[in-house]
């Protein structure tokens, strides 16, 4: 398959909850013309998928897309050119789960946290959905806290039920982050927790990567490839860090080491979407404008791609087979370093888009029209 060709079946889910209004736990600034309802999410969406051509689908985060008809959410979406992605769980954001939600101690908060995740999977019925995104805040602050092995064994009783729940066709996606809310354990700290509850669940369960979610150094690419030898790599979560769970633009902070992980993906042929990996963005623009940010972020991960799949393959596996240390590095290097955006402009002109997608939405008006119509209401933000 050509470079060209590959790049045009790329598929990058953009998240619901990036187009409305984000912060940190200090401030958030609020912005005009933000999503007040998720069909004006979907509005939002579908204007980044008509320019980049490459994002037609966009995931959902419950409670905060709560709809009464996930149907017609479904079907608005649909009539403008988008699907609905992934559902996300949200146990984390209710006075109840304090102490933990599928991992605390009291069996009550238990079963009210599992009946969350079954009745994200009844909105994946109804949406349309393949994919449940599971994020655990669980974990503890002070050593003596809790009894960190019982946690374990709650949480693969909770990820045992969930997964009895799934349809032939749906998958549950099981993310780790190394810290935050929690600070001295997080019951899903790293990817070998995530890989050995998958494990023991089976084919449907597989580990999300979220970038931003590792230690300062981790080598993300490693991880990438280890899943992927094992069959367990189902999506990404895409962000950039400079600290912690920064939620940047991806791309904004070590474009390289987006090229890297990119590399590992066109290596065992898993760009595809039949490969089944959900590339999706994970990600809050606190001050800078949404949509562009959103638009900003597909390029950056489809200049990475393109890059990636520029590498010759036949050059690098001579070199790494004669011991050649340079060449081999240099054989990724020489992909890494090519001006990959006439190529891209090239392929929008004939998948009939805009060569410059920025420019596109910045001449639109869209910008304009939403702040002139979306006065009054509630903005769209982490609220339930
Ligand atoms: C948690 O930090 C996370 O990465 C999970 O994916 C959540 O669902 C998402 O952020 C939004 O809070
Ligand atoms: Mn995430």
């Amino acid at each position: 398959m050509s470079v060209k060709d590959a790049l045009r079946d790329q598929r990058i889910e953009t998240p619901s909850w990036a187009y409305g209004n984000s912060g940190t736990r200090f401030k958030v600034f609020a912005q005009q013309g933000v999503p007040r309802t998720p069909y004006e999410k979907i509005d939002d969406a579908a204007v980044v998928h008509r320019l980049t051509g490459v994002a037609p689908t966009v995931a959902l985060h419950i409670p905060w897309d709560r709809v009464d008809d996930y149907g017609k959410l479904a079907s608005y979406a649909r009539e403008r050119g988008v699907a609905l992605g992934a559902i996300n769980s949200n146990v984390f954001q209710d006075d109840d789960y304090k102490l933990g939600s599928v991992c605390h101690p009291d069996a009550s908060v238990r079963r009210k946290a599992l009946g969350h995740l079954l009745e994200c999977v009844d909105i994946m019925d109804a949406t349309g959905s393949r994919d449940l995104k599971l994020w655990f805040a669980d974990g503890l602050n002070y050593p003596g806290q809790d009894n960190i092995r019982a946690r374990q064994d709650r949480l693969a009783e909770a990820l045992r039920e969930t997964y009895a729940r799934l349809g032939p066709d749906q998958r549950m996606l099981v993310e780790y982050k190394l810290f935050e809310p929690a600070f001295y354990v997080t019951d899903v700290p790293d990817w070998g927790t995530a890989f050995a509850h998958c494990q023991q669940l089976g084919d449907q369960a597989q580990v999300v990567i979220d970038t931003g979610h590792h230690a300062p150094g981790t080598n993300i690419e490693f991880i990438v490839s280890f899943l992927l030898r094992a069959g367990k790599l189902g999506a990404f979560d895409f962000n950039s860090r400079f600290y912690a769970d920064d939620d940047l633009m991806v791309g904004a902070a070590d474009p390289f080491q987006l090229f890297r992980i990119m590399h590992e993906i066109v290596l065992a042929d898993a760009l595809k979407p039949a490969a089944g990996i959900a590339f999706m963005l994970d990600q809050c623009h606190n001050l800078e404008p949404k949509i562009p940010a959103i638009i900003r972020s597909v390029l950056n991960v489809q200049e990475a791609t393109a890059k990636a799949l520029l590498v010759d393959h036949a050059e690098l596996a001579a070199a790494q087979q004669a011991g050649d240390v340079l060449g081999a590095n240099a054989a990724l290097m020489d992909a890494y370093n090519t001006d990959v955006r006439p190529l891209l402009r090239e392929l929008r002109e004939e998948m009939s888009l805009d060569p410059d997608p920025m420019a596109a939405y910045r001449r639109s008006g869209y910008a304009e029209r939403i702040v002139a119509e979306r006065v009054g209401g509630e903005a769209a933000g982490w609220g339930a």
